[in-house]
């Protein structure tokens, strides 16, 4: 192909272009407002349709997941032994000797004078040390609440992260102790209604947790 056939055909294909794209814009200016209405009306009349067809298929769904017999019933729970610290210094913004960083600034604070606490373990203030710094306790839970429902499989692996050491009940299923970096695990039925406690005898009266059985929905 010579340059003169290729310098044509290059022209041909711009002049196409240009008589499509006038073309094109005869077409969308010759649309009226009207028409555009109606095609929109259109459309949006087949979305309805198609919307109300959905619906259906949602409800026919939701009545086939109520009668599905394969629903899970099996819960299973991590339970970590934890306590809170609320670190701080007799001394105005020092740095606590305890801390793994310098805390934030903060006015001096001093132990509650004959401060009472619960008899038990689950709570202690240690004293100012040499520093001044001093630490208030409070062992829990995490998680200290479950909610189950009747005829559930529960288990529930308690994990030992902080306290050196726990015994623990878990209300008519197990009592066993557990030592910082172990996992003890239990697994039970949850055959009635109400509530199943979980406490450290270490640690009362505040490290405790409740799992609360909700009655089977009526069939
Ligand atoms: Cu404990």
């Amino acid at each position: 192909m010579n340059k003169k056939k290729i310098k044509s055909k290059q022209t041909s294909l711009i002049a196409l272009a240009i008589m499509v794209t006038i073309s094109a814009t005869t077409i969308i200016s010759g649309i009226s407002g009207q028409t555009l209405q109606k095609a929109f009306a259109e459309n949006y009349s087949y979305g309805t349709t198609s919307s109300a067809t959905t619906t259906v298929s949602a409800s026919n769904a939701t009545t086939f997941k109520t009668v599905n017999p394969n629903q899970s019933t099996n819960k299973e729970f991590w339970i970590n032994t934890v306590h809170l610290d609320g670190m701080t210094n007799v001394h105005p913004g020092v740095k606590c000797d305890t801390c793994p960083q310098n805390t934030p600034l903060h006015p001096a604070e001093q132990p509650p004078a004959n401060s009472t606490l619960p008899a038990g373990g689950g709570f202690r203030i240690m004293e100012p040390n040499k520093v001044g710094a001093w630490d208030f306790r409070s062992f829990t839970f995490s998680l200290p609440q479950i909610v189950v429902s009747q005829g559930d499989k529960v288990t529930l692996h308690f994990i030992g992260v902080q306290g050196a050491h726990h015994v623990i009940s878990v209300e008519g299923v197990d009592t066993f102790e557990l030592m910082r970096g172990q996992i003890h695990t239990v697994s039970f039925v949850a055959n009635n209604p109400g509530t199943i406690t979980y406490i450290c005898h270490v640690h009362l009266p505040n490290m405790v947790g409740q799992i609360l059985v909700l009655p089977k929905a009526a069939a």
